[in-house]
């Protein structure tokens, strides 16, 4: 089977939260690799430049100021059809929703609501290419982050 990676995240709320180990388990469970996996605290401009599609958006000064709230733990999934499958593990993006219609999902567990939704994943194989490039380098060694390691 074709390997991919895919780009994931535990936002604020799911670290400070506690569920980074929770998290890791349905991960691990659900036959992903961890390749790479990093604690960091964003700054604002990381923040606008990761979500810059979003940056007309009415939401985007809170989103920006809930993601730089607290550390965030940065990693790289790897799996056959790894992508679509850590969208599917995750969840619907509002919280809320998760609750009701998807209720084991990451999000229906750890999120609260549409903004606070506890965790990232990559909507298309060319979004993880992005963002995996976006927060981490790759050497020949594997992968290092950009950001410094808290
Ligand atoms: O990919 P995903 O995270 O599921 O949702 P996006 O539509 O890309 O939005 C990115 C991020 O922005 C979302 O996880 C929460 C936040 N957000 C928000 O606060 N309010 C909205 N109306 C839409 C999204
Ligand atoms: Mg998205």
């Amino acid at each position: 089977v074709e390997m991919e990676s895919t780009f994931a995240m535990i936002k604020p709320d799911g670290v400070s939260g506690n569920y980074t180990r929770d998290i890791k388990k349905i991960i691990s469970d659900s036959g992903f690799g961890i390749i790479e996996e990093v604690m960091v605290q964003l700054d604002e401009d990381t923040v606008k430049n990761f979500y810059a599609e979003h940056s007309s958006r009415s939401f985007f000064p809170r989103l920006v100021q809930y993601m730089t709230s607290g550390p965030v733990l940065i990693m790289v999934l790897d799996k056959a059809n790894a992508v679509a499958d850590w969208r599917v593990l995750i969840g619907p993006t509002d919280a809320e929703t998760a609750k009701v219609t998807h209720p084991h999902s990451i999000r229906a567990m750890c999120g609260l609501n549409l903004q606070r939704n506890c965790v990232h994943g990559s909507d298309s194989p060319q979004s993880a290419v992005r963002e995996i490039a976006f927060f981490f380098k790759k050497s020949s060694s594997g992968f290092y982050s950009k950001h410094d390691e808290l």
